[in-house]
């Protein structure tokens, strides 16, 4: 009797194996999609990007295949660094409307099935946040909500000098003197961005207020602004100098060990993800996520999955930004094939990949990868598995709009050097305004000016002209979102292989479904590749999609072994067969069969 209830409870076990659907939860298979808020749509003629503009364009997410949106930050805020500096993190900035526009922007999207993130700028407020201002003035409550130091003592005499060699992300001192307080505080931004001092419990209890604030509005989560340099060591001590960057006042001219990736910092992520996971117990609905954003080597970056320990979790989509630091136009399919990899080697069992292409911080996909490859690089995006991100305007294609003179920069981190080398150091040409037909200021504001300039090129570049074409960067992007939906996209495991210097390919199977084979020629060009190497394809296969250039069409039939694929091509091929050729069809038989042959044995060995 016991050892049939051991058959039964084994043979329950090895069935449950066989299911070939998971259940996913919604976030796990979701296109994100980055809104700009500033650059998106202006709806008041002022030049400058508002919610009651993006609630407006929400049907744009729809079509384009997207499930959810986090929004750059739309706080109030002195927007020195547009935003990123919060001068209050329970209200809206004027200039993107009020409360009110917040709560129909919620319940529109809403309707349409779109879930709203907002970000979350925990590393520091501004310096016009009536918590460091009364900081400032020492008010008892406040006094050590952000980092004060009083500095060295001077040899010369007079003002003590800064406390160790510190430098902020966008140049210069990470110290700034604040005359009224008497001491130095630290910046790891601009100066006009104290950071917070999360040592002292009440800042992460106050933050945290701020989550629930906006859970309670209807948010399905935050994307997690910088949270690498959240804490900084405790004795200040200097950094080391990196002697490739001789110039003292910029962030490359040291080793940052001591002001980013510490241990605490993780810590404070896992209280935010029970903060979340607590708020779906208590208020109930759909999970709420978070996201993080932390440039940092894979061991660093895996953590805010989940603690070496396994025992707590934390952002459910650590940016993978891979794609940005690994990869550019001058990659070939074998650095591809093993930065893909890389990823998934690297990341614990059972967690969610996500793939980031671009953001409001780095050049766009055409630029940084050439337009010639814009199709291959979201069909990576969105064949790959997992979450999906895409930065508003490189679902069509957008290029960064370069020619901004000195007088129109606005972004700090260019504005901070000088009118020789700012461009290098410029982030508003990945930011300037959306391009969605090409009427006036391509029909993103009625002002005169905006607040950064249109790029010429919509005039031909545009959203509306992409969706007339009979064959665009857009369309080949819904046809993916909706390509991936399929079971085997959601679920099934992925193989990846080059198979020249410029041409690999991935295969994503799953038992009981269709297989399907991702091939895409990075190069200028054609060529003919064997597929053989993936060795559970068919002989035939037949194209599910074809980027908007290509020489195929939906419906052809190609041969695994001798497959012709045009320059910068990108196609997505089936089995003709249509069922994987490995899989048991009936799984459940098998283990039927497995468990009886054990139980027998089991018989056997009791000498029943
Ligand atoms: C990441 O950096 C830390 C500290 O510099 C180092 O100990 C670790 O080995 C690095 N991990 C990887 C994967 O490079
Ligand atoms: C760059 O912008 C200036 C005006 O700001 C314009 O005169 C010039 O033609 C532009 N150059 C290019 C290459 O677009
Ligand atoms: C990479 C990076 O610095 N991202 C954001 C980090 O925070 C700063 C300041 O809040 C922003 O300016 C960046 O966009």
């Amino acid at each position: 009797m016991r050892i049939l209830l051991l058959a039964v409870i084994l043979n329950w076990n090895l069935l449950s194996i066989c299911g070939d659907e998971e259940n996913k939860d919604w976030w796990q298979t979701t296109v994100f999609y980055q809104i700009y808020p500033r650059s998106f749509q202006d709806s008041n003629g002022d030049g400058i990007g508002d919610l009651k503009g993006i609630t407006s364009r929400l049907d744009h997410l729809k079509e384009a295949g997207v499930g959810a949106t986090w929004l750059s930050p739309i706080f109030k805020s002195p927007m020195v660094d547009f935003g990123y500096d919060i001068s209050d993190y329970l209200s809206i900035q004027e200039e993107y409307g009020t409360m009110e526009d917040f709560d129909e922007l919620i319940a529109k999207a809403k309707e349409l099935g779109i879930k709203i993130i907002l970000d979350f700028v925990p590393n520091h407020s501004s310096d016009k946040h009536e918590w460091f201002i009364k900081s400032e003035a020492k008010d008892p409550e406040y006094i050590d909500f952000y980092i004060w130091h009083d500095g060295k003592p001077n040899p010369d005499g007079g003002r003590n000098l800064e406390p160790n060699n510190w430098v902020s992300v966008f140049y210069g001192s990470a110290w700034t003197w604040s005359d009224k307080r008497q001491q130095y505080y630290l910046h790891q931004f601009t100066k006009q961005q104290p950071d917070l001092n999360y040592r002292n419990p009440k800042v992460v209890e106050r933050m945290s207020d701020v989550l629930r604030f906006w859970l309670k509005k209807g948010v399905y989560g935050f994307r997690v602004d910088a949270i690498n340099h959240l804490f900084e060591v405790e004795d200040f001590i200097d950094e080391p100098v990196n002697a490739f960057d001789p110039d003292p006042k910029s962030y490359g001219h040291l080793f940052h060990y001591y002001t980013v990736d510490l241990n605490e910092v993780y810590d404070v992520v896992y209280q935010w993800r029970d903060l979340l996971d607590d708020f779906k117990k208590t208020h109930g609905g759909e999970t709420r996520i978070m996201m993080t954003e932390a440039y940092a080597n894979m061991s660093f970056v895996m953590r805010y999955y989940e603690n070496d320990e396994g025992t707590r979790k934390g952002s459910h989509i650590p940016f993978n930004f891979l794609m940005i630091s690994d990869l550019n136009g001058d990659s070939t399919a074998r650095d591809f094939a093993h930065t893909i990899s890389k990823w998934m080697n690297y990341m614990p069992v059972g967690f969610t990949a996500n793939w980031v292409m671009g953001n409001h911080d780095n050049s766009r996909v055409a630029s940084r990868y050439g337009v010639e490859r814009i199709d291959a690089l979201n069909t990576m995006l969105l064949t790959l598995g997992g979450v999906g991100i895409t930065y508003n305007g490189e679902e069509f294609g957008m290029v960064d709009y370069k020619n901004i003179s000195w007088k129109d920069t606005q972004d700090p981190a260019a504005c901070n050097t000088n009118p020789d080398v700012y461009q290098k150091y410029s982030r508003d040409p990945e930011r300037t305004p959306f391009q969605w037909d090409n009427t006036k200021n391509a029909g993103f504001s009625t002002a005169d000016k905006t607040w950064l300039p249109v790029n010429p090129n919509y005039v031909d570049l545009n959203l509306k002209a992409e969706k007339e074409a009979e064959h665009s960067h857009f369309k080949f992007y819904q046809k993916l979102t909706k390509l991936r939906q399929h079971k085997t996209f959601q679920n099934g495991n992925i193989k990846v292989q080059a198979l020249s210097k410029y041409v690999f390919a991935f295969v994503r199977e799953l038992r009981d479904s269709d297989t399907f084979v991702v091939v895409i020629n990075l190069g200028a060009n054609a060529e003919e590749v064997s597929l053989k190497p993936f060795k559970t394809l068919h002989d035939k296969l037949k194209v599910v999609a074809a980027a908007p250039t290509s020489q195929y069409h939906e419906g052809d039939e190609v041969s695994t072994d001798d497959l012709k694929i045009g320059q910068y091509d990108s196609i997505i091929l089936t089995d003709v067969n249509h069922i994987n050729n490995f899989a048991s069809k009936c799984c459940g038989c098998n283990m039927l069969l497995i468990s009886s042959m054990l139980l027998a044995w089991m018989l056997a060995l009791n000498n029943f």
